[in-house]
């Protein structure tokens, strides 16, 4: 058992102060606030929620900096994606786990306590599946364990190149199953989370490009939990599904599919005011990823009108060519500001706090959509961040001014980090930072080698 005695702490109610938190079993088994410290009380000034982070391809990491060269035509979405492919081809399993620990240890020192894997690298690195279907999940899961974040995986259903069922090119051979298969790969996966704490598993048609309406309705019994799909990212998956089906990609995959609360729509970038709205009110959340979105040059998300409409969301960070939870929060209202020409746009209501609203959404959101319960409540898993209230950014700040302070006003704030009532990170530094950053930095020279 563990004390902290936190001299602020946002509980669901908002903030309080002089609180103890009691952690027990890997969970929040006391609340006591407006007490006094006692002996032993491991003592913190500022404690907040851990962020679910929703959307993450974690073999991505590795790509990092290596796609900011200028081609020789028109570098888009498209190009990058051949990059993505091409660094994909030499991956072997125990680089798979190698990287995705750099990218989970990285997004615990960034505030990120769970994370969604959106997974769909499967297969030998000739298409022929693993004597095991499920290897690379069981890489992912071991690399959740070793790090300790907490994993809500996605196996991805991907079978096709294109929208109608086009045949599939030769970059993506490593990510296709027919919906037997799949079948089997999630058995598998649900194996490899066995052994991890409050471990969730869903699954992820990849796109509308990939999986058709009948595979879609075909693998959704093969859970109960979320369902992800990547929709509406780029101007050319508009164009292609509506030369597909005269219809655009929120609007279709409302009108083939049971689009609920259990469903996380990756991107919707390109929506029309009523997908916005027809996605709000389906209460479905939106998974943003605002700094994957900036590098590929998808466009800018509706988010105002989607706040608007009481639509629920949180964040991702994709392809991980940077992990961090403020700054994904910050770009997500800078490009709501920088297309409405206006300030504190995701605040909605006067008086609100443009951070504490972009927090709570992206709590509450990204729990939904990860199957997972967040936020300090008695019983919920004790995944907790606490801020170096020392650092100059957060400085003399009280209540949802530390939370604009973290988002916008940067610095390192965060401190310790814990994941199931285990202290992870602490001075902002994970604990198995060391060996995982040798075992990444080995991979990074077999690639370039
Ligand atoms: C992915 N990533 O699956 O990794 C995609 C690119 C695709 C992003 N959309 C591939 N950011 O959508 O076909
Ligand atoms: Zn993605």
């Amino acid at each position: 058992m563990t004390v902290l005695w936190c001299g602020s702490v946002l509980l669901p109610a908002g903030w309080a102060s002089d609180v103890r938190l009691t952690l027990a079993g890997g969970r929040i088994a006391g609340i006591a606030v407006g007490v006094a410290p006692e002996r032993g009380d491991e003592r913190h000034a500022v404690v907040i929620p851990g962020l679910p982070n929703l959307h993450s391809h974690a073999f991505q990491r590795a790509m990092a900096g290596l796609t900011e060269v200028r081609g020789p035509e028109g570098d888009s979405f498209w190009t990058w994606r051949d990059q993505m492919y091409r660094a994909v081809d030499r991956l072997d399993p125990e680089d798979v786990e190698a990287i995705a620990a750099l990218a989970y240890v990285e997004m615990l020192e960034a505030g990120f306590t769970r994370v969604g894997e959106f997974h769909y690298l499967h297969h030998d690195r000739d298409g022929t599946p693993y004597a095991d279907v499920g290897e690379l999940s069981h890489r992912i899961a071991a690399a959740a364990g070793a790090t300790g974040i907490a994993l809500t995986l996605l196996p991805v259903f991907y079978a096709h190149g294109g929208f109608g069922g086009q045949a599939p090119g030769h970059g993506q051979r490593r990510f296709l199953n027919d919906v037997e298969r799949f079948g089997r790969l999630m058995e598998s996966a649900a194996r490899a989370l066995a052994p991890l704490p409050d471990a969730v598993l869903g699954l992820a048609p990849h796109s509308l490009r990939a999986a058709t309406a009948q595979e879609i309705a075909a693998i959704l019994p093969l859970t109960a939990g979320p369902i992800h799909i990547h929709v509406a990212e780029q101007v050319k998956e508009v164009e292609d599904c509506l030369a597909f089906s005269g219809t655009r990609p929120v609007d279709y995959l409302y009108d083939h599919a049971p689009v609920d609360e259990r469903w996380c729509l990756i991107h919707a970038t390109h929506m029309t005011e009523a997908e916005t709205v027809r996605l709000a009110a389906s209460g479905a959340v939106a998974g943003l990823c605002p700094i994957t979105e900036a590098n590929l040059g998808d466009g800018i998300f509706p988010g105002r009108r989607f706040a608007e409409a009481g639509g629920r969301y949180g964040v991702g960070s994709d392809s991980n060519v940077r992990i961090d939870a403020a700054e994904e929060l910050r770009l997500l209202e800078y490009s709501q500001r920088l297309s409405e020409r206006a300030r504190n746009v995701m605040a909605l209501e006067p008086g609100a706090s443009t951070g504490r609203r972009l927090f709570d959404a992206a709590l509450a959101g990204g729990a939904q959509a990860l199957g997972a319960e967040a936020g300090i409540a008695l019983g919920r898993p004790a995944d907790l961040v606490s801020f170096d209230a020392g650092t100059p950014s957060l400085h003399g700040k009280r209540g949802d001014a530390l939370l604009d302070g973290f988002i916008f006003a940067g610095g390192a704030p965060v401190d310790a980090v814990w994941r199931n009532g285990a202290k992870l990170v602490e001075g902002g530094r994970h604990q198995a930072r060391a060996t995982v950053e040798a075992g990444y930095r080995r991979v990074l020279d077999k690639l370039a080698g």
